[in-house]
């Protein structure tokens, strides 16, 4: 068997059927060989970062993957690609979002590719959902998560909306 690496993926979605939209990209990132879905954290309901627009569906997932770094941000740009993601523009409303949090303890600093996810410490929409699967995750420039101020203005607007999404 390969050897495989834990990562963590965070999913987003605020146009269309969000919900259904989350549970077909796990579906869709079970299906690409070289990546195991492990589980998933609930489904949080969660104000926009960003312009106006509608409120999100966010959720992270720990995958095991045999894939490289940039395979697996290949294969997560495939999924939004798959639902019908127009790139248009950059901080505004999506029918689906893939990113690459962690891989590993590793820390990639490529053009297209910077892991771990440079603003992830600051975006309550990834840390809560992040924090149900791991309570130490490898994040930026080496910080802990006993490191982070985490006041109430980052878990604000952050709710709890469906279980954890199926893993095939
Ligand atoms: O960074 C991913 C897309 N995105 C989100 C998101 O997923 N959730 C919330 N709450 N705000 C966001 N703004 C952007 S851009």
């Amino acid at each position: 068997m390969p050897e495989t690496t834990q990562a963590f993926l965070a999913l987003g979605s605020n146009l269309g059927d969000r919900l259904a939209t989350l549970q077909r990209a796990v579906d869709l990132l079970a299906a690409v060989p070289g990546v195991e879905v492990v589980r998933s954290s609930r489904v949080y309901e969660t104000e926009p970062v960003g312009p106006p627009q509608p409120d999100y569906l966010n959720a992270v997932v720990e995958v095991r993957t045999s894939l490289a770094p940039g395979e697996l941000l290949t294969a997560c740009l495939g999924v939004e690609d798959a639902l019908g993601r127009i790139r248009a523009e950059r901080w505004g409303p999506r029918t689906v979002d893939v990113d690459v949090l962690t891989y590993g303890d590793r820390d990639v600093d490529e053009p297209d590719l910077t892991i771990p996810h440079p603003r992830m410490h600051e975006r309550g929409f990834v840390l809560v959902p992040l924090l149900e699967l791991t309570a130490d995750p490898h994040l930026p420039g080496g910080r802990h998560v006993a490191d982070l101020r985490l006041g109430p203005a980052t878990i604000v607007d952050v709710r709890p909306y469906a279980p954890p999404l199926r893993v095939p």
